[in-house]
């Protein structure tokens, strides 16, 4: 094992966000086969999970009018509208089928409460509102964080954000990551993760 003393997280790796799924992310299911290569080298496995309810206020469909990919204003700031996807229990919230899944330490779910989103997997979209990932990393000891999935402009980028400002050593394995990159959001999330001192590996 190369990195012991890191938590290798793996973000949504689910089959809405691979090719074929609700909110598919372009060659999302390219990821799988360097990630299940990676697991192997790092002490500690997170995967987290996309879990909405059916009626999740980040859902173009929960608004009338509303067109997937808008934005609207919600209490804790500007919310992307997405089409519905990673639906709990369903097959597109599922982990992509070729994804070990089996070395997992901890999955992780969140945007579970209908009113607020979640991208990160440390807070929610408030920033305020903890997952539980925070503690349970501290008392695994665990300091250094490489993060890997999906979507690279939304959860990985809001994650590794979290995990900087929380003091982690932060890494994105950006070779295992791919964008949705609306409107140039992969690029600002770049600038903004080396900015917040995130090391961004290409
Ligand atoms: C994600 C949009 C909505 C992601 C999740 O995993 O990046 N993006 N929900
Ligand atoms: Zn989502």
């Amino acid at each position: 094992m190369q990195y012991p003393d890191t938590a290798l997280i793996v973000i949504d790796v689910q089959n809405d966000f691979c090719t074929g799924g609700a909110l598919a992310v372009p060659a999302g299911e390219e990821v799988v086969p360097l990630i299940n290569d990676m697991l192997p080298d790092y002490g500690v496995r997170v995967f987290t999970q996309d879990w909405h309810p059916a009626d999740h206020a980040s859902f173009a469909s929960q608004h009338a009018g509303a067109a997937p990919f808008s934005t609207t204003e919600m209490p804790y700031g500007t919310q992307v509208l997405w089409p519905d996807h990673c639906i709990q229990g369903t097959q597109g919230a599922a982990f992509h089928p070729d994804l070990n899944t089996a070395p997992a330490d901890l999955i992780i779910r969140k945007g579970f409460r209908p009113q607020i989103d979640s991208y990160s997997a440390f807070f929610e979209n408030d920033r305020t509102t903890p997952t539980g990932l925070e503690g349970y990393l501290r008392t695994r000891n665990v300091q250094k964080v490489m993060l890997a999935g999906l979507a690279t402009d939304f959860c990985v980028a809001y994650s590794a954000l979290d995990a900087a400002r929380l003091g982690f050593d932060v890494t994105v394995y950006l070779p295992a990551c791919r964008a949705i990159d609306l409107e140039g959001s992969f690029q600002s999330a770049i600038s903004e993760l080396t900015r917040n001192s995130v090391k961004v590996v290409s």
